[in-house]
């Protein structure tokens, strides 16, 4: 063989991880993808809501938190393609286009993440059980994240809480909810994910 074919070959090896993805992991991977492309509709939907009811800065922050959730989808995807599973992208169910105001979008979208967590959690644990520690030090980065997007979350509904019918108030809040983590700065961390 020589030099040339000898790098491709050698490049070709290293280009995939050869070991094969466990069944169980792959499946509970791939519902992960799914729950993900899930959550990015769901707030994609929120975000066009809060753009036409007078939110402009619950609306960025939607439209970049949307975003960040199709990276965390992205990231899984190429993770069990790399491992060498074979990534699905599946159906999806169509999300709610109707909210009452802005209380009513941040109780979802907390109820929403709550979920995640629960599938997090699960995936982790098939990762445990089928003893694949490769994949469980990779899902550590999602129940981090989990924990950060719970804690925010929690922080905005505490915030609108505290103003109820406020008009004024809510006006300042909105433009204070474009500036936390799923706004400008929290698209860079998505798109760097
Ligand atoms: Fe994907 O981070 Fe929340 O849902």
């Amino acid at each position: 063989m020589n030099e040339t074919a000898t790098f491709y070959t050698l490049h070709l090896f290293h280009s995939k991880n050869t070991d094969m993805l466990n069944k169980k992991v792959e499946n509970a991977l791939n519902d992960q993808i799914k729950v993900e492309a899930e959550s990015s509709q769901a707030y994609l939907a929120m975000a066009c809501w809060a753009e036409i009811n007078g939110y402009p800065g619950t609306s960025a922050f939607l439209y970049a938190h949307s975003d960040e959730e199709r990276m965390h989808m992205l990231k899984l995807i190429r993770f069990v393609n790399d491992r060498g599973g074979k990534a699905i992208i599946a159906a999806i169910s169509e999300p709610a286009k109707e909210f009452k105001n802005l209380q009513n979008i941040f109780a979802l979208l907390l109820s929403h993440e709550n979920n995640v967590t629960a599938a997090i959690n699960n995936v982790v644990d098939v990762c445990l059980k089928e003893k694949d520690y490769t994949t469980h030090n990779f899902m550590q980065w999602y129940v981090s994240e989990q924990i950060e997007e719970e804690t925010l979350a929690h922080h905005i509904i505490d915030q609108l809480n505290l103003i109820g019918n406020d008009k004024g108030a809510l006006y300042f809040i909105d433009r204070d909810i474009a500036t936390m983590k799923g706004g400008v700065a929290g698209a860079d961390k998505g798109a760097k994910a």
